[in-house]
């Protein structure tokens, strides 16, 4: 057995390339060519693999930090004796594809652009490509591959444009993938693709025409494009405008992408895709997963092996669980160039709005909603309500609707204790206790703060305390205790307006009592129109643990007691 310290091999020009996934730890075994770290520069990512068969003695690098040719990334117990000295032998040779054509694909459409200035000094200027005065007045270009280094034949894996797509500069227009890198060719300048020479599958080398890209005039030299760019140069194509199309297909034997499907064109003809190395495409091709279907966590949007394995631990643990799978079979999500039909502003959601959107989506597709709409007459708890807060103007509580109504659900809940649930697989779990969630309108977003034991709790006490969370949540001082552990939960628009509304359904939980905006209006008594102040009920619930009729009967109950809270007593 001996050790080998694993180096970056030749990396063409590229110096300071981040490392943006470590594969591998001490103590794992690997086979020779196994991936063990991913770098990534500005249009390629490529892995480091190992030279020989063996057990990682210890890391040397870890995600963020910059390499370059000779950097050691592990050392590596060699696995047989002998082994070492030709693996090691042969680890240049084994040099990933991007990396030798690092100079090139990953940054011919920046050279000439503003990102030039802060690309890695030492690259080779591009071949840009001969403008040819277009027919209509353009200028063609003809984009070609730039130096891909050693390489040749390296197959077409996505094109991600078509004839007539207009495109930016430096969007990426087809993603060449050899043994061990991804690359994109980008376009050089701005323009209109007007004739692909290239498809999926087909093999290209330095040289090889991709497209011909009519642009308005001859590319702008470097100052006079960008001349004050200062961010630092983007090592990721994820940034990139143009979407991509899927890459992971199912296992298909390398080299032969030819076979691969088609990506699905969605709305404009675009297409999107996940970003992700080699090693992760072919993981995800290994264990059929989607990329597409797969949220990155890496920097922009890349995906990672521990994206590729959450993934999979989510769909596993779904079905054990007895849950719908989370794989549905959807369209891919639209991609639109709003900008080509008028002027738009980009604004990033909140941080809030980024868990919640997930959950949200999650419930509103996992859980069968149903919505049972009803009105109670509050009529004389309003009056009451009135009295009350003139009672007790100076103790600085005011008691709003919303406690009269935890007060209400949590005796509704009391007598039908399916809505106080969770489904667990083929069980339900009845939860004694009353912890009721209410949504809170934030700047930050939607916030659900959840009063705990609320049946132990008067009107006044709730009351104060719905006050003080729902101040904390506008103040962005909520503790994560207190949005956990709710049993069901209200979430009251009145104060704002409507009629009714579906409220989303706050998983685990199994109800939600929408309420909308009371009015007064003439109501039949039997014998005469009378004014009634009406509160309008919008009760979404799971129809897996919930049936219709008695969805009825609990918000009719409700409506019952709210229209005479002496009955939540009873
Ligand atoms: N009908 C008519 N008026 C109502 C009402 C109703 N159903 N509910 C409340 N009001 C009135 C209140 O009486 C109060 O009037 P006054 O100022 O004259 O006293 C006013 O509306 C404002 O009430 P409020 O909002 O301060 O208090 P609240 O207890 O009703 O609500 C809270 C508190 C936190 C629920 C609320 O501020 C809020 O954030 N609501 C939005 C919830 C939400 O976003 N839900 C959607 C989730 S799904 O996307």
């Amino acid at each position: 057995m001996s050790t080998i310290e694993v180096k970056v091999p030749a990396l063409g020009d590229f110096k300071d390339v981040p490392v943006i996934d470590v594969l591998v730890k001490p103590g794992d075994a690997v086979s020779k060519d196994d991936a063990l770290v991913t770098l990534e520069s500005e249009k390629a990512t490529m892995d480091v693999p190992s030279p020989a068969a063996g057990t990682i003695k210890a890391l040397r690098v870890k995600v963020g930090d910059r390499v370059s040719e000779g950097s050691v990334v592990v050392t590596l117990d060699a696995g047989e004796a002998g082994a070492a000295k030709p693996a090691a032998a042969k680890a240049a040779p084994q040099a990933p594809a991007a990396a030798k054509q690092a100079p090139s694909p990953a940054s011919a459409g920046k050279r000439d652009g503003a990102a030039a200035a802060t690309a890695p000094a030492a690259e080779r200027p591009p071949k840009r490509p001969a403008p040819v005065a277009a027919p209509s007045g353009g200028v063609r270009l003809e984009v070609k591959v730039p130096a891909i280094g050693d390489f040749k034949d390296v197959p077409v894996i996505e094109v991600l444009v078509k004839a007539g797509d207009t495109v930016e500069q430096d969007d990426p227009l087809v993603t060449l993938e050899s043994e061990k890198a991804t690359m994109d060719v980008p376009a050089p300048a701005a323009g209109t693709v007007r004739e692909l020479e290239v498809k999926a599958g087909d093999r290209v080398s330095e040289g090889s025409l991709v497209l011909v890209l009519e642009t308005a005039g001859a590319p702008a030299p470097v100052a006079a494009r960008e001349p004050a760019r200062e961010e630092p140069a983007p090592i990721a194509p994820a940034a990139a405008p143009a979407p991509r199309a899927p890459a992971a297909g199912p296992p298909a034997p390398a080299p032969a992408p030819a076979g691969r499907p088609a990506p699905a064109v969605e709305e404009e003809g675009r297409v999107a895709v996940p970003h992700g190395s080699p090693s992760v495409r072919k993981l995800a091709r290994e264990l059929g997963v989607d990329l597409a279907r797969v949220e990155p966590s890496g920097p922009r949007g890349r995906i990672l092996h521990e994206d590729v394995q959450r993934y999979v631990k989510e769909v596993m643990s779904a079905a054990a669980t007895g849950a719908p799978g989370i794989g549905l079979d959807v369209a891919p999500w639209p991609k639109v160039d709003f900008a080509k039909y008028g002027p738009v502003e980009t604004r990033p959601l909140s941080r809030i709005k980024k868990i919640s959107r997930k959950n949200l989506a999650r419930n509103w597709v996992m859980i069968p909603h149903v919505t049972q709409h009803d009105e109670a007459d509050i009529t004389e708890l309003e009056k009451f309500r009135v009295a009350l807060n003139a009672e007790h103007a100076k103790e600085g509580v005011k008691v709003t609707l919303l406690a009269f109504l935890v007060k209400a659900c949590v005796a509704a809940l009391r007598r039908f204790p399916d809505f106080n649930a969770s489904l667990d697989g083929d069980a339900l779990v009845l939860k004694q206790y009353f912890h009721i969630g209410f949504a809170a309108d934030t700047p930050g977003g939607l916030v659900v703060p959840v009063v705990k034991d609320a049946d132990r709790k008067g009107v006044l006490e709730l009351a104060r305390e719905l006050a003080e969370l729902a101040q904390k949540a506008r103040d962005g001082k909520l503790q994560l205790a207190e949005m956990q552990g709710g049993t069901f939960s209200i979430s009251s628009l009145g104060g704002i307006g409507g009629t009714a509304f579906t409220p989303i359904i706050n998983a685990p939980e199994v109800a939600i009592l929408g309420v909308s905006r009371s009015v007064t209006r003439p109501v039949w008594d039997g014998a005469q129109f009378a004014p009634r102040l009406m509160l309008p009920l919008s009760l979404s619930y799971d129809h897996r643990v919930v049936d219709g009729a008695a969805a009825a009967r609990f918000t009719s109950y409700l409506a019952a007691l709210l229209a005479d809270m002496r009955r939540a007593m009873l």
